[in-house]
């Protein structure tokens, strides 16, 4: 289907709005230069358990020519840099990342023929029988010292394909109350949490993410940010909190826990998603592009005030009835947008407006940036950017790339079960 954004008028009116918008900005004193300096710098890391064909536990909808093995999974990142150019790291997740003889090496280098490099690798504390009672936090001792064995491993794996992050979710919980003793859970999350940390190279981080349920519903190990804080505090420097917007609990303001935690120096990243409820998975701000709008606002209010964010952006979704590419792709574009949006709030009248607490006309700055078409400036950065289309979308849909994959390769499911 062609959108009215493939017409050739569109293009010409969105340079045109460009230069309107570039004027209204400077009279503001927003240099839209620097905006976009921002932006081109921008990387958000995508997940290779994303790429294939996935879905809930209730079934998988097929794609024909999805990615099965690592190597189409780099393929397809690379092709979605292609159309994006501010994605060039693929996140791998040990479970389903797999290679015949069980060495990286080559991934790295085929990613890097791509112009692709791996980034956060994510160990496997779940799937497995041997999880039935938690992995690191599991009353069973052996199966506490062969996870422990694993996350060795998984450093081993992410030298190898040249990571420098390791991205942890423990699914560990438990179901009853007086199922397991909950000091003593506390105590082996740590003992298994420092083994990992000990074990990373210097130059690497630890990114402990936190979910408040599922599979387990009783307790979880690590059920919020701020247990994911006091371990990371415990742990030292490499440490850091993943927040996942899909963990958390109707109404919570995760931008404040992003503002806290920026100020603590301990945000070590994002898993984005729809965050409808829960884990849905799905494409990144279609239900609610102002949170993260204001997510951003909080990390560009950061960077104003001076701190080094320092932040890995990384997607965590599971397309299930639209295709993953193009799914992927849109929540970029939306992260983008987001981002755009948050570095044009004007901070000079907002701090006059806050001084003379005139909350109405706060809000109203905050929300006049929010409301703004930044299309025609995203349009510029991708011209910029020398990408080959200013619509990424387009760019994917026009270049014949998924009726290719289609036709060579094998059908296949890449994850059976549960969405990511
Ligand atoms: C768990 O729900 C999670 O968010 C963790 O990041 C996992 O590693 C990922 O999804 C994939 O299952
Ligand atoms: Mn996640």
């Amino acid at each position: 289907m062609e959108y009215l954004r493939g017409s050739k008028n569109y293009e010409e009116r969105r340079k045109k709005q460009y230069a309107i918008l570039e004027d209204y900005f400077t009279e503001k004193g927003i240099d839209l230069e620097e905006v976009k300096r921002i932006l081109k710098k921008q990387v958000v890391e995508l997940p290779s358990w994303a790429v294939g064909n996935s879905g809930t536990r209730y079934g998988t909808f097929m794609d024909k020519g999805a990615a099965v093995t690592i190597w189409d999974k780099v393929d397809d990142c690379a092709e979605i840099q292609r159309c994006l150019g501010v994605t060039p790291v693929m996140a791998s997740h040990v479970l389903w990342d797999k290679t015949d003889d069980g060495r990286f090496e080559p991934v790295r280098e085929y990613a890097e023929k791509k112009g692709m490099r791996i980034g956060t690798v994510h160990p496997n504390t779940f799937s497995g029988q041997e999880f039935r009672f938690g992995s690191i936090c599991s009353p069973v001792a052996p199966v506490r010292e062969s996870t422990k064995a694993h996350f060795v491993d998984c450093i081993r794996m992410a030298r190898e394909m040249g990571s420098k992050s390791i991205g942890m979710w423990l699914a560990d919980g438990t179901s009853y109350p007086g199922q397991d003793s909950l000091a003593e859970r506390k105590h082996r999350l740590f003992e298994g949490l420092k083994t990992l940390y000990d074990a990373m190279d210097p130059d690497m981080t630890l990114l402990l993410e936190y979910k408040p349920f599922e599979p387990f519903f009783y307790t979880t190990d690590v059920p919020d940010w701020g247990t994911s804080f006091m371990m990371c505090r415990k742990l030292g420097e490499k440490a850091k909190v993943l927040v996942d917007l899909g963990h958390h609990l109707p109404c919570t303001n995760i931008e404040q826990i992003i503002c806290s935690l920026l100020d603590e120096g301990k945000l070590g990243g994002f898993h984005f998603n729809n965050r409808r409820y829960a884990d849905d998975d799905l494409i990144l701000g279609t239900v609610n592009p102002l949170e993260i709008f204001l997510i951003f606002n909080e990390i560009v209010d950061a960077n104003v005030r001076g701190l080094d964010t320092g932040i890995t952006y990384m997607l965590d979704q599971s397309h299930n009835i639209e295709n993953s590419l193009e799914g992927i792709i849109y929540s970029v574009m939306n992260i983008q947008t987001a981002y755009a949006k948050s570095l044009l709030v004007d901070r000079k009248i907002l701090a006059a407006a806050r001084a003379e607490n005139d909350v109405v006309v706060s809000n109203m700055i905050i929300m006049d940036a929010f409301n703004c078409d930044v299309e025609p400036l995203l349009a510029q950065l991708r011209l910029e950017m020398g990408l080959s289309d200013t619509d990424p979308l387009r760019n994917h849909r026009q270049s014949g790339y998924a009726q290719k994959a289609a036709q060579e390769r094998k059908a296949g499911i890449l994850t059976l079960g549960g969405g990511a």
